[in-house]
């Protein structure tokens, strides 16, 4: 198991104090910014649209984590101007043709994940395994922030990790999305995650950011001895 990563949640991030928040996660080597694309008909949700992803790269070059919480996404991959390094995240949900859009973000250079909600079994992408190189675990219906954690995703990441190992997909992440508290990052870590979106209830709740950051290592680093 490598590292345990944070994806900063963008959309919970201040926005008066979005540049100089950017520079600490430069400082402490975040790799990605997890950005939330919703459009109001896949979620109950409007977030975070290209100008923004725009804007973003020309100021930072760290990777995005694009989750596209959007219908149809496959024709619509090309307005985030995918890059390498970037992960491109797809709700098996949303599209009919979820093997064809995980390759088209191959094909753009960037890196697939495919993405499930809780209520959808872990079967609904247990065929596209050779094709992404993370799957995104929803521990909360997508849509907003500040979601308790629903109890029976610890499970499913358990037996995606499980699932994962006995068909040869060792390498593939897990990343795990919704109420990422310090406390249930250890729980989910347990059971396999390796990409942590971090929002209201880690990196952008009261307090220190740097803090927080520095309190996650620390926990991922006692669970790892
Ligand atoms: C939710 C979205 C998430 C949230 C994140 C918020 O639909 O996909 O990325 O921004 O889960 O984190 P928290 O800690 O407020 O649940
Ligand atoms: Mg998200």
């Amino acid at each position: 198991m490598g590292k345990a990563q944070l994806s900063p949640s963008m959309m919970c991030a201040d926005i008066f104090k979005l540049g100089e928040t950017i520079r600490i996660f430069e400082k402490h080597k975040i790799p990605y910014l997890h950005i939330d694309v919703m459009d109001g008909s896949f979620v109950p949700n409007l977030m975070m649209g290209t100008s923004v992803v725009k804007q973003l790269r020309a100021f930072s070059s760290l990777p995005m984590d694009i989750h596209l919480m959007i219908e149809d996404p496959g024709d619509k991959l090309e307005w985030f101007e995918p890059q390498e390094g970037d992960y491109i995240s797809v709700h098996a949900e949303a599209t009919l043709h979820l093997q064809r859009v995980l390759a088209k973000i191959r094909d753009l250079g960037a890196r697939p994940m495919a993405a499930i909600n809780p209520a959808t079994p872990l079967s609904a992408l247990e065929e596209v395994f050779p094709d992404v190189d993370a799957i995104l675990i929803m521990t909360v219906n997508p849509g907003y922030a500040s979601q308790e954690l629903i109890p029976q995703t610890l499970e499913k990441i358990r037996r995606l990790r499980t699932l994962l190992d006995e068909r040869g997909f060792e390498k593939t992440e897990i990343e795990v999305d919704g109420n990422v508290t310090l406390e249930n990052a250890v729980k989910m870590r347990k059971a396999g995650a390796d990409i942590f979106v971090a929002g209201t209830s880690l990196l952008f709740r009261p307090g220190n950011i740097e803090e927080h950051i520095e309190a996650f290592n620390r926990e991922m680093e006692k669970g790892s001895r």
